[in-house]
C-alpha cells in the first residue's frame, strides 16, 4: 500500500488544510458546542462565530480550566477574545493550539518551552508521531476507526496479535496505534468517539488474546490495577497479556479499586506482586504520594511494579517500588520471574 498524499507531513500541518482523511471520506469539521456558558450569547465581536467559554474550551481539549488560566497568565496564551462584559471567549484556533500544546506537554516538553513556539515549530515538535502514520498497516487501522469498521478492526488486530509475539504486537502495533490517537486528536482528525471506539476494540482484542493463553492460576500471580481516579486501563490489559504469555497468572482488578479492597485481595490471594499502570493524567507529585502510601500498607514481600507514561515525569525512584519504563522492561522482568 502506498502512502497517501493527504497524510500530514511533519512540520506542515497548516490549520487550513482540507480535512480529508486517507480513506477519501471527508471528516466532519470540529463541532463546537453552541451557546455560551454563563448565559451570555456566544458571539464574536463580529457576531457571526460560535465562541466557547473557558469551561467549554476545557471540555473540547481535555485541559483543565485552571491550567488554561495559568498558561494565559504565564505565557499570554491562549489569548482569549474578550466580550464587552469582560468574559473570556475562545474560537477554533484556540482549540487547535491548546490540543497541540497539551500533546507536547504530555510528551514531557515544558509548557514554558512550548508556549514560545510558532505554529510551525509546534507542528515540528510533535511531528515524530505523525511519522507513525506513514506505516501503511497502522494507517489502515486508523482508517477502520474513522469508518466505524470495528468488526474489521477487531479481526485485523486479533490476527496480528496471533501472528507475532506479544511484546512485538504491543510495542510495534498497539502502543503506536494508541499514541497516534493523540496526534490525530491534536490536529482534529479524531474525536472522543473515535478514541472510545479504539479503546473498546483494543480491550476486546487484548482480553481475547490473553484468554487464549491464560494459564491456570499458578503460585505466581500478579494483580493488576490503576491508581484511584485514573481511568486509563489499556496499559493494564497490555501488561496482563504479557504476563499470560510468560505463564504468569494475571488477575485484572480493573480501575478505581478502593485501597481496602486491594489489600483484602492481597491478603486472600498472596500474589507475587501488584502491577500498576499509570497514565500521564497522574502528575509526578500525586504519583509519588500515592505510591509511597501504597507501599506503606502493602506487605513488604509483595512486589509493587509500576509502569506507564506518568513515570517519565519522576525525577528519582521511589523506595520499594519497581519502576519499569516500557513493556520491554516488563517482558524481561516477567521472563526472569517465570524461570526463577
Ligand atoms: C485512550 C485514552 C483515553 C481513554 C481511556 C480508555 C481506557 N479504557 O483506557 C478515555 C477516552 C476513557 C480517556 C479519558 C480521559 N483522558 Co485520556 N487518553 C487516552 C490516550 C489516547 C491513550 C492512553 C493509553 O491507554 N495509553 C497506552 C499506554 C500503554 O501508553 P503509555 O501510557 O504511553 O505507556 C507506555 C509505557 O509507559 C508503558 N506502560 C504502560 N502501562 C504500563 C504498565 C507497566 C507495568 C509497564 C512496565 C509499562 C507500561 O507502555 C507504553 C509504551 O511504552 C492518551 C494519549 C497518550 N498519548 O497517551 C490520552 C491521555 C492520557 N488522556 C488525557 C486526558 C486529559 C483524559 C481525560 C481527562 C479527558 C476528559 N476531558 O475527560 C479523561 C480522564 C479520565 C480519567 N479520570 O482517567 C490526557 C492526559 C494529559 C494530562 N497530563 O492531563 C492524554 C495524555 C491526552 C492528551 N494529550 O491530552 N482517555
Amino acid at each position: 500500500m502506498t502512502t497517501r498524499s493527504t497524510k500530514p507531513k511533519p512540520g506542515s500541518v497548516p490549520k487550513s488544510r482540507p480535512n480529508v482523511p486517507k480513506t477519501g471520506r471527508p471528516i466532519p469539521p470540529l463541532v463546537l458546542p453552541s451557546g455560551g456558558g454563563l448565559g451570555i450569547p456566544a458571539e464574536s465581536p463580529e457576531g457571526d462565530q460560535i465562541l466557547l467559554s473557558i469551561g467549554e474550551l476545557s471540555e473540547a481539549t481535555g485541559v483543565p480550566s485552571e491550567t488554561i488560566r495559568i498558561w494565559e497568565r504565564r505565557y499570554g496564551k491562549p489569548e482569549p477574545i474578550r466580550l464587552a462584559s469582560g468574559h473570556r471567549r475562545y474560537d477554533e484556533s484556540h482549540v487547535h493550539w491548546l490540543r497541540r500544546m497539551a500533546e507536547a506537554v504530555s510528551r514531557d516538553y515544558r509548557p514554558s518551552q512550548v508556549a514560545r513556539l510558532s505554529d510551525a515549530e509546534l507542528d515540528r515538535l510533535i511531528a515524530p508521531l505523525a511519522d507513525i502514520l506513514r506505516d501503511p498497516e497502522l494507517a489502515a487501522l486508523l482508517a477502520m476507526i474513522l469508518e466505524y469498521r470495528d468488526v474489521d478492526l477487531r479481526a485485523t488486530l486479533l490476527d496480528m496479535g496471533r501472528r507475532v509475539p506479544a511484546l512485538t504486537f504491543l510495542r510495534d502495533r498497539v502502543v503506536p496505534l494508541v499514541r497516534s490517537v493523540s496526534c490525530w486528536w491534536a490536529d482534529h482528525r479524531f474525536a472522543v468517539r473515535h478514541e472510545h471506539l479504539l479503546s473498546e476494540c483494543l480491550q476486546d482484542v487484548l482480553r481475547a488474546l490473553r484468554i487464549e493463553t491464560q494459564p491456570a492460576i499458578t503460585e505466581r500471580r500478579l494483580l493488576l490495577t490503576t491508581l484511584p481516579g485514573d481511568q486509563h486501563d489499556l496499559g493494564l490489559h497490555m501488561a496482563a497479556l504479557l504476563a499470560a504469555r510468560h505463564r504468569i497468572a494475571a488477575t485484572l482488578l480493573g480501575r478505581d479499586l478502593p485501597e481496602t479492597e486491594l489489600l483484602t485481595t492481597i491478603a486472600e490471594t498472596k500474589p507475587y506482586g501488584v502491577c500498576i499502570s499509570v497514565s500521564n493524567l497522574v502528575g509526578a507529585s500525586q504519583l509519588v504520594r500515592d505510591l509511597a502510601e501504597l507501599r506503606a500498607v502493602v506487605p513488604p514481600q509483595v512486589a509493587l511494579i509500576v509502569g506507564g507514561a506518568s513515570l517519565r515525569s519522576l525525577k528519582r525512584s521511589i523506595p520499594g517500588i519497581t519502576h519499569l519504563a516500557t513493556f520491554v522492561d516488563l517482558d524481561h522482568h516477567l521472563a526472569a520471574l517465570a524461570t526463577d
